[in-house]
Formats: structure tokens, sequence, C-alpha cells
């Protein structure tokens, strides 16, 4: 039986001017994952400050919180067995260029600077970045009547 996580998934603005919100959101959907929480959010500068704290002395952290901030994401959580590991696989590596094709940036980006989503990259992260950026009363537990077919008996 697997570690049952939760992970953030964010559609970056570039994502959303792309229209494709639907279709990197049904891959998660068609690999077993749980949408627990999901919003349409213009995020402001301190929001995207926090968010990306960790690159807050990078020379592109100015341009990564103009670009965030400049339009509308999509922000979901994910659940699954190992959520955290395999979101970031169907990401794809951060530089589109490394991200192996049929990935989401190895299938739909060529830019660093716009590649598409984030994705929580650990257990301390996950928590972290969930409780940023959903209150706790937006995350649901539910289950599907799938979920038998796809999660091991007791996840
Ligand atoms: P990832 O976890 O894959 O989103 O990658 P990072 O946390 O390393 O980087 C976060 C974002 O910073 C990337 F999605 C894009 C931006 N970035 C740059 O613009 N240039 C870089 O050299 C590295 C990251």
């Amino acid at each position: 039986m697997a570690e049952l996580q939760r992970t953030l998934l964010l559609v970056k603005p570039d994502g959303v001017q792309r229209q494709l919100v639907g279709r990197v959101l049904a891959r998660f959907e068609e690999r077993g994952l749980k949408l627990v929480g999901l919003k349409l959010v213009h995020v402001d500068r301190a929001l995207a400050e926090e968010h990306y704290a960790v690159h807050r002395d990078k020379p592109f952290f100015r341009g990564l919180v103009d670009f965030i901030t400049s339009g509308p994401l999509v922000a979901a959580a994910l659940e699954g067995p190992n959520a955290i590991a395999i979101v970031r696989a169907m990401n794809g590596a951060t530089r589109p260029h490394e991200a192996a094709p049929g990935s989401i940036r190895g299938d739909f980006a060529v830019e660093t600077a716009q590649n598409l989503v984030h994705a929580s990259d650990s257990p301390e992260t996950a928590t972290a970045e969930l409780a940023l950026w959903f209150r706790p009363e937006e995350l649901l537990s539910y289950q599907r009547e799938i979920d038998r077919w796809v999660l091991a008996p007791g996840d």
C-alpha cells in the first residue's frame, strides 16, 4: 500500500492563455489522481513572492513573479498514492528542452520561463504550498466510484 499524498499543481498563466487547462487537468484525472481542490485565481505579488520565496535571490525572480501575476492561473490539489512524485514526473523537467516527450512540458512547452505548470517537490513543500493556496475548507475528502479500480484496498 503506497502512501496517499496531496500535492499542489498550478496551470500557470501561459496555460490559461493557451487554453490548455482542460487538457492538462485531464491528464491527471486519466492517470487516476483525485481532484480535491480547484480554483481560478489571479494572484497578487505578495502570494507569488511567498510561493517562490526559495528563488528570492535568483536573477530570474522578478520576471518569475511578473509572469505568475500576469493573468489568472488554475490551482489544483491532487490526491493519490505517491502523488507528489507522479505529478512532478508528468510535468517533466523544469527546462522544457530537457523534458521527456509525453510529459506536459515535453509536449507543450519550449521556454523555461513559460513552462506551463508547477508542482510541489516534497511532502514538506506540498503541505506548505497547499496551505498557501487553499483554505482548509476548500480541500475536500470524498470517495469516487472508480477508487476500487484505481487504489489498492485500504488506500
Ligand atoms: P520547478 O520546480 O520545475 O517549477 O522548477 P524551479 O522551482 O527550479 O523553478 C521555478 C520556476 O522558475 C520555473 F518554473 C521557471 C523559473 N525559472 C527560470 O525562469 N529560470 C531558471 O533558470 C530556473 C527557473
